[in-house]
């Protein structure tokens, strides 16, 4: 009888540590519990503490121009829709895009023009694309956080998000408004990849419900992330659905969208289809979650990494300890190994313990001019380092 109940003990242990080994060790893992944060990179930086909080900063490569999506630390704190912070009272609606010239190192904060709307900007993700027919000129896409109306109350019902498409042009202090896009399939926008004809754009839906803390930890037994695509005139339809951790999301020179996975370390390669759906191509494993992604002139993708997810997480309610970031690239192997299949060759580009950089979301790279910038969704500072290939 001893021997029974023993041999079942035994039994039932190594059930809970192979559960450990090849389910929950591999998460904790990509969480960073226990990782080592390395410097790398970070000797020759500059921050510029005149722009806080700035979900998503965008090159514009002709000029080297940053446009930056910012807000406040503290509101960062109460309204973060995506990760349930759904505290209207706090949230700040007076959010504006900024731009920052690394050449005279001037802020300028754009004025918003033609845009009535008293409900406000509250903002997270942005594009900022050259018009097709016209290069001065470019349209900026904003995801627009606004609280929900006729006094329903946004832990209840969400945030009602809408996507702002603001035009401007190089060198210009103003955000001229174009179109407010509204419909059902805006759930829960992270970020936007907008065309250059000011009409349509791709959006990523980070999670499939508006509210309820227990979205977030189904999401790994039925992952409910989508990509839309919205078109002015048309509305707006699936592209791709039943995908994990959709975040940041970007386009490369050719159809290729680059789709980042914050639940796990994957970025993933998709391609467009004539009827506007997105086809996954490759899937990059990586060995942290990363977040808002970037493809410089090179054609190398650029994506911020958390080092710590946990830290990262607590940050995001509580300003006291700034997290760790990190950069991670994602070239086009032209090794030995590109013959086994590997076709990107992921490195490690930037590592800080968070006291330079504290919690990176957005990571751009100007490979022209050999910089690098970094910004966080709760950053009281943007980070500028010099950056040689
Ligand atoms: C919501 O934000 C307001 C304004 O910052 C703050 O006073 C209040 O305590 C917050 N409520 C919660 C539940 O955190
Ligand atoms: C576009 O570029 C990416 C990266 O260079 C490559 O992996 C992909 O195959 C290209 N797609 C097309 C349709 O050419
Ligand atoms: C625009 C975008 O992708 N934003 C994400 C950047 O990182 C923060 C922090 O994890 C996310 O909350 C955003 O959704």
């Amino acid at each position: 009888m001893g021997s029974t109940l023993f041999t079942i003990s035994v039994v039932l242990l190594s059930i809970l540590v192979g559960i450990y080994q090849f389910s929950i060790k591999p998460k904790l893992d990509v969480f960073g519990v226990g990782r080592a944060v390395e410097p790398v990179g970070t000797r020759e930086c500059v921050t510029v503490p005149d722009v806080q909080a700035c979900e998503k900063i965008v090159l514009h490569q002709p000029t080297g121009i940053l446009y930056l999506a910012c807000s406040t630390p503290s509101s960062r704190t109460h309204w973060v829709p995506s990760m349930d912070q759904l505290n209207a009272t706090g949230a700040s609606f007076s959010d504006y895009v900024a731009t920052y010239n690394p050449k005279n190192k001037r802020i300028t904060r754009l004025e918003i023009s033609n845009y009535n709307s008293y409900r406000g900007l509250s903002l997270h993700g942005m594009d900022v694309v050259p018009s097709s027919s016209n290069s001065k000129e470019l349209f900026v896409y904003l995801i627009n956080h606004r609280a929900p109306l006729g006094g329903r109350e946004a832990p209840k019902v969400g945030a009602d998000t809408s996507i702002e498409i603001f035009k401007t042009s190089t060198g210009s202090p103003k955000l001229v408004h174009q179109a407010t896009i509204e419909d059902s399939l805006l759930i829960s926008p992270n970020d936007v990849v907008g065309s250059p004809d000011g009409k349509s754009l791709y959006f990523t839906n980070d999670i499939g419900k508006k509210t309820g803390i227990a979205r977030s930890l189904l999401e790994f037994w039925k992952p409910s992330s989508s990509i839309v695509y919205c078109d002015i005139e048309r509305g707006c339809k699936y592209s791709a659905s039943n995908m994990l951790g959709n975040n940041g999301i970007t386009k490369g020179k050719n159809d290729t969208f680059y789709v980042a996975n914050a639940r796990a370390g994957q970025l993933r390669v998709m391609e467009v289809q004539a009827d506007n759906t997105l086809v996954l191509t490759d899937v990059i494993s990586t060995d942290r979650p990363i977040d808002n992604v970037s493809v410089d002139e090179d054609g190398v993708v650029w994506a911020a990494g958390f080092p710590k997810t946990f830290a990262m997480l607590e940050y995001m309610r509580n300003l006291a300890i700034p997290p760790p970031s990190s950069a991670l690239k994602f070239a086009i192997n032209t090794g030995p190994a590109a013959f086994y299949g590997e076709k990107f060759k992921v490195e490690k580009a930037f590592e800080d313990d968070g006291a330079l950089v504290p919690g990176a979301t957005t990571v751009v790279h100007d490979s022209l001019r050999g910089l690098l910038f970094f910004h966080g969704i709760c950053a009281p500072w943007l980070t500028v380092c010099q950056y040689k290939k």
